[in-house]
């Protein structure tokens, strides 16, 4: 099928509205602020796994997705699954940023029949799929970047892990299929913050050689700092990094990053801020 005049500026990076508004580091900061009042108000948490993430979110949408908040069903659309569904806070908190839907719905997180569930919903304007139970993302992602491939669409389909979450065979077997057909219109971003709900990564089930893995599923690699804005924004822009393998972003980040007493613990993977240490989280926040 041929492409659309649309997907071809699409592909070309001519039309990215996210592009227009990019200070993504005032975005980070912005959806780290809201995540913590939304799991103080919700009394809900995974605060720390949002942490992770903040930065990789903001590069995504203060930039390098091709979405538009005016047509977030537009076909031309990039698709993204947060496959770390628990870390939904951040996800809301950026799209509302962006202008997907208003800012003032943050404050319902968490509360009865909210649109904004602790885990995401697909219920609000561009969020793709309903995530939370691990290991499911990559397998919809990939069969939505074949379905792309079949039809020679321009669009790219974004999947953001967990290291954790890597321990699902569910994950392996997408990964197997992504490698086999050459889905160069995929890429999977690890969030690999070394820790999961109850302890080390490394002590509950070891993924070295991780890079080595996705290779030989036959996935093109690179390892990054998954904070380090410029980094990211020029790895992001070199996707797909091989013209015939879909591409894996390993992004080594602290999980609580931007508290200074949430940071690689694992204690922040539950607790909800409350008291003494949301005002602290906010103060340390605010001077970021
Ligand atoms: C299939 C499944 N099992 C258990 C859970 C409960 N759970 C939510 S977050 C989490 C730990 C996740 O750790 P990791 O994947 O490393 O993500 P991080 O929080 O570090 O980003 C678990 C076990 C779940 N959401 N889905």
């Amino acid at each position: 099928m041929m492409a659309t005049e649309r997907e071809m500026e699409f592909a070309a990076g001519l039309v990215n509205l996210a592009a227009a508004t990019a200070d993504t580091r005032d975005l980070a900061k912005k959806i780290r602020q809201h995540a913590l009042r939304m799991t103080n108000a919700g009394g809900g948490s995974h605060i720390g796994a949002i942490y992770s993430c903040a930065d990789l979110l903001a590069v995504l949408y203060g930039g390098t997705l091709r979405v538009e908040p005016a047509a977030p069903q537009s076909p031309t659309r990039d698709r993204f699954v947060l496959s770390k569904g628990h870390a939904g806070a951040g996800l809301y908190a950026a799209l509302a940023e962006r202008g997907f839907f208003s800012l003032d719905k943050l404050a319902t997180h968490y509360q009865d029949g909210s649109e904004l569930c602790g885990h995401v919903s697909h219920e609000l304007p561009g969020i793709e799929v309903s995530t939370g139970a691990l290991g499911h993302g990559l397998s919809i992602a990939t069969g939505m970047a074949y379905s792309g491939k079949l039809k020679s669409a321009a669009h790219r389909v974004f999947c953001m892990l967990s290291d954790g979450e890597c321990d699902e065979g569910s994950i392996w077997e997408a990964a197997l299929f992504a490698g086999h057909h050459g889905l160069s219109n995929l890429i999977a971003i690890v969030d690999f913050n070394q820790l999961q709900g109850l302890g080390r990564t490394s002590d509950i089930l070891r993924l070295d050689p991780f890079a080595d893995k996705w290779k030989a599923f036959g996935w093109d690699v690179r390892e990054v700092d998954g904070h380090d804005h410029n980094l990211l924004q020029q790895t992001f822009a070199e996707v797909p990094f091989a013209s015939d393998k879909p591409s894996c972003v390993i992004a080594h980040t602290t999980k609580g990053k931007g508290v200074s007493f949430m940071e690689d613990t694992v204690l922040w993977h539950y607790r909800t801020p409350r008291g003494a240490e949301f005002e602290g989280a906010l103060a340390e926040l605010e001077v970021a």
